[in-house]
């Protein structure tokens, strides 16, 4: 009752703000809003992303569209961002991997622990870069009414807990709030942890009124959530990049003239590279404030340390192909071999300058 009170509420906001005719072809010089909904508040990489495609697509259409940013908590949580998407109330909206497990499972690709390159390059390269996954991908989100325009990573992945987290066992009853997506669960009971799914809003009074232990979450968005004020360690494993993607309505994406179509193709690609560097150099900041500012231990784990953490991940590898069919299995052997053809190229690269 309460998610469809939400729902009926954030739809009247839609229509007091204008949602469906002011998107279309609009008045007479032809001018149209985009409405872009983000998951994360403002200064965030989502953020970031966003402002900057709006400042591209406003001047490359001569001011002909207007793209309006909503940020986390204007139009609701993730999942209802979604549904706003599926419904062509919006046209474009981030949407993370994590809560997206039980709409598109193939997607929990994206929450494997201990499959993605240690280097955060060679994971952008593949995850920008390779056709193959992107189109295989793109059909599971065209059936669960999305269009997939990109992927994109925002960050390691950083464990915050009441407790130290330096091996698997460190884990056991760990009440650790995960997105919600099934696999995400199961990659925490593996560690013997007892994993609970909260919404992103809820998570710093879930911590500090004790009723979770820990969370996960790149390292920026553990500073600007306060994450770290109430937690006692802070550990670095590698374990995942926090991977997005960017989504839009397929009718709205299908329905664009060809000039329009190709701008926005062209501003993604342009955004794919300058998210990249922009996130790294965020990341590497608000971990500066974390040690300066916070009273957090910090602890990055050694490669002994991780390969102990990796062992105890194996068994999700076949639990995704589990849950995610034939396509699921198609897409985890993409994924390795792209990864596997990255890393090779990088050392070649590597060994060529030395
Ligand atoms: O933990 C979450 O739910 C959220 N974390 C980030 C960094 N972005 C969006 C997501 O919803």
């Amino acid at each position: 009752m309460q998610r469809i009170l939400a729902m009926i509420a954030i739809l009247a906001t839609l229509t007091m703000i204008g949602c469906g005719g002011g998107t279309g072809d609009g008045g007479a010089n032809g001018a149209v809003t985009w409405k872009f909904a983000i998951e994360e508040i403002e200064g965030s990489v989502q953020h970031r992303y966003a402002t900057r495609f709006k400042e591209l697509i406003e001047e490359r259409s001569g001011g002909r569209i207007t793209v309006e940013v909503y940020p986390y908590g204007a139009l609701g949580t993730s999942s209802q961002i979604t549904e706003l998407t599926q419904l062509g109330s919006v046209q474009l909206a981030m949407a993370s991997p994590g809560h997206l497990g039980s709409v598109i499972p193939e997607v929990q690709i994206f929450s494997l622990h201990f499959v993605f390159s240690d280097d955060g390059t060679v994971n952008h390269e593949v995850l920008t870069g390779s056709k193959r996954l992107y189109e295989t991908l793109e059909e599971a989100y065209r059936e669960a009414s999305l269009h997939l325009l990109g992927i994109f990573q925002e960050g390691w992945m950083a464990w915050t807990a009441n407790r130290k987290l330096e091996e698997p066992a460190d884990f056991q009853g760990l009440k650790i709030r995960t997105m919600n997506s099934p696999l995400l669960i199961r990659a925490y009971e593996l560690y013997e942890a007892n994993p609970t799914t909260m919404a992103y809003s809820e998570v710093y009074s879930g911590l500090q009124l004790n009723m979770i232990d820990a969370q996960v979450n790149p390292v920026f968005a553990i500073e600007e959530m306060s994450f770290y004020e109430v937690q006692s360690h802070m550990t670095l494993a590698r374990h995942l990049p926090f991977i997005a993607t960017l989504t839009t309505s397929p009718a709205w994406f299908d329905g664009l003239s060809d000039e329009d179509r190709q701008m926005l193709l062209d501003v993604k690609r342009e955004l794919d590279g300058f998210i990249f560097d922009f996130q790294r150099e965020l990341n590497e900041r608000r971990l500066d404030v974390i040690t300066s500012q916070g009273d957090i231990e910090v602890t990055e784990l050694t490669e002994e340390q991780r390969a102990a953490f990796r062992e105890a991940s194996m068994p999700i590898r076949d639990q995704y192909r589990e849950l995610a069919g034939e396509r699921g299995a198609k897409l985890l052997a993409i994924l390795l071999e792209e990864l596997e053809r990255a890393e090779n190229t990088a050392a070649e690269s590597a060994a060529a300058s030395n």
